[in-house]
């Protein structure tokens, strides 16, 4: 009988040393800068891009305002395309900016947008495409470049999952028009609260800038009708501390994968992802599938066992998008034109995975899962 008694949630922030944060924090009380493109915001961002591999990045308060903020550096309007399989803020972006949401199927290996249905739903509304790389897995990157171009599209990566990963040695944030980052505690790298836009030249960048500040561009100049997206220096000096240790985390979460991988191998109805070849993971989530007829267990007989035993994984992403009541009345909601992502939304569970996950929790889970 497994006993677990102190509760295993399916993420648990990385938190800098508190002793170097206070040393930050001692400096920005002395200097009294807590906002506004301060130092520590300054130098967060010119870090944070050498540590990307990006040219140009711009840090915000948050990755939803990053999305919405994204669109309306490109003047995006009327319809796009995007996928019902992510976190609700990837629609909603869209929704806040007044556009039509239109939802395309995924693929069936990794779960990313299906470029072909994709080009299928394209319509004279049609300004743009926001895939997700979801769990991190890069989209196919050549395929929507070339949609993009033949249909006069932009390009927006809803990047949320995909910090410091790369295919071919190359930063995926270097592909399409814009990327956006998401840096919220639950992610591979936190900031608390806290997102970016990464862009590919200094014009761009400037007016991402303008727009996350109201639209000022100097004292008495406004150009846009901006917002108030800015990261503050306190968040900014914790992300700073942050990137010190990112790359130590990311190979603690490599271990854990590893590990699920190799014990999850072999049992009947439980599917993974594998590593992709070309591309250096940073191992944001551990997502399994649960075929319930091989299983003998369905999903959410699963998800509740271990719930009894205080595991809390997360069904990451389900219930699809698409079947919110704000969007399940669209024509491209309707389940058959969905029919990849309403499947894999039903199987699919995130099991617990962060740095401080311990090997004898992590040895309990799999049982769990082994011993049904
Ligand atoms: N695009 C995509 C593809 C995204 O996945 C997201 C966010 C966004 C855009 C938007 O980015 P942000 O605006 O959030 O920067 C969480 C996160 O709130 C959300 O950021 C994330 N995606 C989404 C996938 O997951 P919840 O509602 O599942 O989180 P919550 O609070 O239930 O946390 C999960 C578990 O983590 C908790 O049970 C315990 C643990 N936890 C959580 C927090 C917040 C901690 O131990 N400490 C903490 O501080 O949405």
């Amino acid at each position: 009988m497994i006993k677990i008694d102190k509760p295993i949630y399916v993420t648990q922030p990385a938190l800098p040393p508190l002793e170097e944060f206070t040393e930050l924090l001692k400096q920005i009380w002395h200097n009294k800068i807590l906002t506004n493109n301060g130092p520590f915001h300054k130098q967060f961002e010119k870090e944070l891009a050498d540590y990307l591999g990006v040219k140009y990045i711009s840090v915000f308060t948050n990755g939803t305002l990053a999305l919405m903020t994204a669109l309306q550096a490109l003047h995006i309007t009327g319809e796009v395309i995007t996928t019902p399989f992510s976190f609700v803020a990837t629609t909603h972006s869209l929704w806040w900016n007044n556009i039509k949401p239109v939802f395309a199927d995924i693929e069936p290996n990794y779960f990313n947008l299906d470029p072909e249905k994709v080009e299928a739903a394209i319509t004279p509304q049609t300004t743009a495409i926001m895939p997700v790389h979801v769990y991190g897995n890069p989209c196919n990157l050549e395929a929507f470049q070339k949609i993009a171009d033949t249909y006069g599209l932009k390009l927006i990566y809803d990047a949320a999952h995909a910090f410091g990963v790369k295919v071919n040695g190359d930063s995926v944030l270097n592909f399409g028009d814009l990327s956006i980052l998401s840096f919220h505690a639950t992610k591979v790298f936190n900031t608390i609260e806290g997102g970016a836009i990464i862009c590919h030249d200094a014009k761009t960048k400037q007016r991402i800038d303008y727009l996350k500040n109201f639209g000022f561009a100097g004292e008495t100049t406004v150009i846009a009708p901006g917002i108030n997206a800015k990261m503050n220096e306190i968040q900014a000096a914790y992300g700073l501390l942050q990137l010190k240790y990112v790359d130590a985390n990311i190979a603690k979460r490599k271990t854990i994968t590893e590990l699920y991988r190799e014990k999850l191998a072999n049992i009947p109805g439980i599917k993974f992802l594998n590593d992709m070849e070309e591309v250096d993971h940073t191992y944001s989530y551990f997502p399994v599938f649960v075929d319930a007829k091989l299983y003998e267990k369905t999903r959410d007989e699963l998800y509740e066992e271990l719930k009894k035993h205080n595991v809390f994984g997360r069904r990451y992403f389900y219930p699809l998008i698409s079947q919110f009541p704000t969007y399940r009345g669209l024509l491209s909601s309707k389940p058959d034109n969905l029919s990849v992502a309403t499947k894999v939304a039903d199987q699919v569970i995130c099991l617990p995975i962060y740095p401080e996950l311990e090997k004898n929790q992590q040895d309990n889970i799999i049982q769990l899962i082994k011993s049904k």
